[in-house]
């Protein structure tokens, strides 16, 4: 699901999908590539943004050019070795010390964990060694106070708040041109998990400022991550910030808190001896959140416990952006070199088979949304992935710094 607008007449976007007869499921206003029409209807159906859209049983297409037809061989997670030299000096303000180090990363081979959640997770295989520099990074998702405070300082306008421009989009009637984002719009009843615009909608008006529409806002909510961020808008309050966006490596070391191939940030059980360490979706998918973990939606960003590392929310309550481009074949394309990869920073360009004409940068965590049912996308070492210009009420973000760099107002 993307926020590129449609070329045909506009129909009106509706705060919730309409129903499994896939009539004007509200994905109306939205997205469709402006040449590619024809085929988008069935390219959409493919699983488009990350995560909670896409089909539980899609995989990539094989992979292309020099990874095709190569087989790399098969190895399991093996330990993580850290790095022993302390933290360069006390962290910045909100920010733990990462130690970096060489690490197996990637989701489990087949055949363990290859239940529902992790067929759709080829694009994190095969497992392979990867070394990262130590780094600085957020303990908890950045809140909206703090990208209230930074649009305060800097008149900064969000992509979802603009209207896409005419010229950008040549061909769309005027009416389809309005600003709005990508909310999650869940039926009231079951639908087949085979189509996401079931439950994904184009609203307008919707940003960062009003998550799921216009009727929404964010009051008292200053502590809950902010969501309706595109990459653009992630990477400006990063660069005022004096900081980065963390690599797809870096963001998976930082997760696995110097455990070794465990599927959750906290280890082995989902639910050790009964608690909830993650804000996931219980129920029944898309229809019915039951919120038995405390929350229906998204929780404020330091209610679960950290990760060994500090850190909070590595797995569920919302996404959030990498600075590594998306390809499913990018380990694959690592694990064919055969040796260590040294702060690896992505392939050099996108690519999704099923989206072949959306850039699109890899998100990690999974969020509220994610469950057995359909994604698992909390279990570390998955993938998600996102059209660049598209934010959503899910997705928000954390930054990281190197060790040399000073935050805004430290020195
Ligand atoms: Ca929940
Ligand atoms: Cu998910």
């Amino acid at each position: 699901m993307s926020r590129k607008p449609k070329v045909g007449p506009v129909q009106p976007a509706s705060p919730r999908a309409e129903g499994a007869n896939g009539k004007s499921i509200a994905i109306s206003a939205t997205v469709l590539l402006i040449a590619l029409v024809a085929c988008a209807a069935y390219l959409t159906l493919r699983g488009h943004a990350s995560h909670a859209d896409e089909s539980p049983l899609e995989r990539p297409q094989p992979p292309t050019d020099d990874a095709r037809n190569v087989e790399p061989p098969p190895v399991g997670f093996q330990a993580t070795i850290e790095n022993h030299a302390p933290s360069p000096g006390p962290p910045p303000k909100g920010m733990v010390w990462v130690p970096g180090g060489e690490f197996s990363m990637g989701a489990s081979d087949p055949p363990g964990r290859d239940d529902l959640g992790m067929k759709a997770t080829w694009d994190a295989r095969p497992i392979h060694r990867v070394y990262v520099d130590g780094f600085y990074m957020d303990r908890r998702d950045v809140t909206n106070a703090q990208f209230a405070e930074f649009v305060g300082a800097t008149g900064y306008v969000t992509v979802a708040e603009r209207a896409p421009r005419a010229e950008d989009f040549p061909g769309a009637p005027p009416e389809n041109l309005f600003a709005g984002s990508v909310v999650f719009s869940p039926p009231n009843h079951a639908v087949p998990l085979n189509n996401h615009f079931q439950w994904w909608a184009y609203v307008k008006r919707a940003n960062w400022r009003h998550p799921s529409g216009p009727q929404s806002n964010i009051l008292g909510k200053g502590n809950y991550p902010v969501v309706q961020v595109a990459y653009e808008d992630a990477l400006a309050y990063a660069k005022w910030a004096g900081k980065r966006l963390p690599t797809e490596a870096e963001w998976e070391f930082a997760a696995r808190g110097g455990l070794a191939g465990k599927p959750f940030v906290w280890g082995d059980e989902f639910r050790p001896n009964g608690k909830w360490m993650a804000n996931t979706y219980q129920g029944h998918f898309p229809d019915k959140d039951t919120g038995e973990d405390g929350f229906i939606g998204i929780s404020p960003v330091t209610h679960y416990p950290p990760n060994s590392y500090g850190l909070y929310d590595m797995a569920g309550n919302v996404w959030q952006w990498t600075s590594d481009w998306y390809r499913p074949d990018y380990y694959k394309q690592l694990a064919l070199v055969g040796r260590v990869a040294r702060n690896p920073q992505g392939p050099n360009t996108p690519f999704d088979p099923a989206d072949p004409n959306e850039p699109k940068k890899a998100h990690r965590g999974g969020s509220y949304l994610c469950t057995d049912q359909y994604c698992s996308r909390y279990i570390v070492g998955t993938r998600g992935k996102g059209e660049i210009s598209t934010g959503t009420n899910h997705l928000g973000f954390r930054c990281v710094m190197n060790s040399k760099t000073n935050p805004r107002g430290q020195s």
